[in-house]
């Protein structure tokens, strides 16, 4: 063999010797779609930020979230976040359990009314064996679930009055998401309910298409609600929903067992950061956020234990109906994890 195509042989071996040893790298994307509804003024949005940001770190750039909130890649509607994920137009996501809840039909159990008493009894279902079985459930699904987070205790805020009891819900109009156990809820309490995306519902608000709406206080201070007619807040804590952090298939099996082991890391990391954010002047004693809220000259009720039950009486129907739905036995494994959890 002459001298330089020796040399030619030599480093071609070289490379092949190197292809072999750093693994095949070529089908990472330089950047991977990050889909979000709120953006980083929410605590939501913070908390895929923080993943983005230690996914980046952790593996010197070679995977690259970037987040693109307001449900943009599904034009804003957030019930076909799922969907999307699944189908690959979206690489990773930060999502309710609630827009997911057309899909997955046992993300409802979030959902029921007054199943959470307290932030205790979300951690026994999110950290315990519910939380275990819904994310086998989400896997079968199609979706590769990492960790959870929190958007919060929804409570109900309205432009007209005060809520202390179902009666004074009677016939208002209160934008609520897209599942249908909401419409049975706000039903049962007499109210009007009308389903819309979260980009439909603010200016529906301002404009007085509807009275009131449920969201985290976390979402009713960033999203500025106040400054849309919502003068009445009522804390009632009737339902919470978790985020969950997730990954698409097939980018999950395109990454080395090392990158996802970050990934997962990241992802477990970033939720416990997001849900201290999120539970922030709500989980103290004191609750220091409402009087933030009432500083901005909102009314806010606290109902009494008495006050709470009427609600749970009204939509005790809703529970039960719902339970089967969703399946009894899961049903049954939040509530036995609830009633044994730590205080
Ligand atoms: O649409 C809502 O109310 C929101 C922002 O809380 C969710 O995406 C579930």
């Amino acid at each position: 063999m002459k001298l330089k195509s020796f040399l030619q042989f030599a480093a071609a071996g070289a490379a092949l010797a190197f292809a072999a040893a750093v693994p095949a790298q070529t089908n990472y994307k330089p950047e991977y779609k990050m889909s979000l509804v709120v953006g980083t003024a929410f605590p939501w949005g913070k908390g895929g930020e923080i993943w983005a940001d230690l996914v980046r770190e952790r593996t010197q750039g070679r995977i690259n979230m970037k987040l693109y909130p307001g449900v943009s890649l599904v034009q804003g509607d957030q019930t076909r976040e799922f969907t999307a994920i699944r189908q690959g137009v979206i690489d990773v996501a930060v999502g309710s359990t609630i827009n997911w809840s057309p899909q997955v039909k046992e993300l409802n159990l979030f959902s029921m009314p007054f199943l959470m008493p307290d932030y205790a009894a979300i951690d026994a279902l999110t950290q315990g064996e519910v939380g275990k079985q819904m994310f086998a459930t989400l896997d079968k699904a199609g979706v590769v679930p990492l960790a959870w987070g929190e958007n919060g205790y929804r409570e109900i805020t309205n432009s007209k009055r005060p809520i202390k009891s179902p009666e004074d819900l009677k016939g208002m109009k209160i934008r609520v998401v897209g599942s249908p156990l909401f419409l049975d809820t706000f039903t049962a309490l007499g109210a009007n309910p009308t389903q819309m995306s979260w980009a439909d519902a603010q200016p529906a608000l301002a404009s007085g298409a509807v009275d009131g709406q449920e969201n985290p206080m976390s979402i009713f201070t960033a999203a500025k609600l106040h400054t849309v007619g919502q003068k009445n807040v009522t804390m009632w804590g009737y339902v919470a929903d978790p985020l969950v952090f997730v990954v698409n298939k097939e980018v999950w099996n395109s990454w080395t067992p090392a990158d996802r082991e970050i990934v997962r890391q990241a992802a477990v990391d970033a939720g416990k950061q997001q849900i201290a954010i999120a539970r922030k002047g709500l989980a103290e004693a004191d609750k220091p956020l409402l009087k933030e809220i009432s500083a901005l000259g909102v009314n806010v009720t606290q109902l009494s234990p008495a006050e709470r039950e009427a609600f749970v009486k009204a939509t005790r129907p809703v529970y039960d109906k719902w339970k089967n739905t969703i399946g009894a036995e899961l049903v049954n494994t939040a509530e036995k994890s609830i009633a044994a959890r730590k205080k």
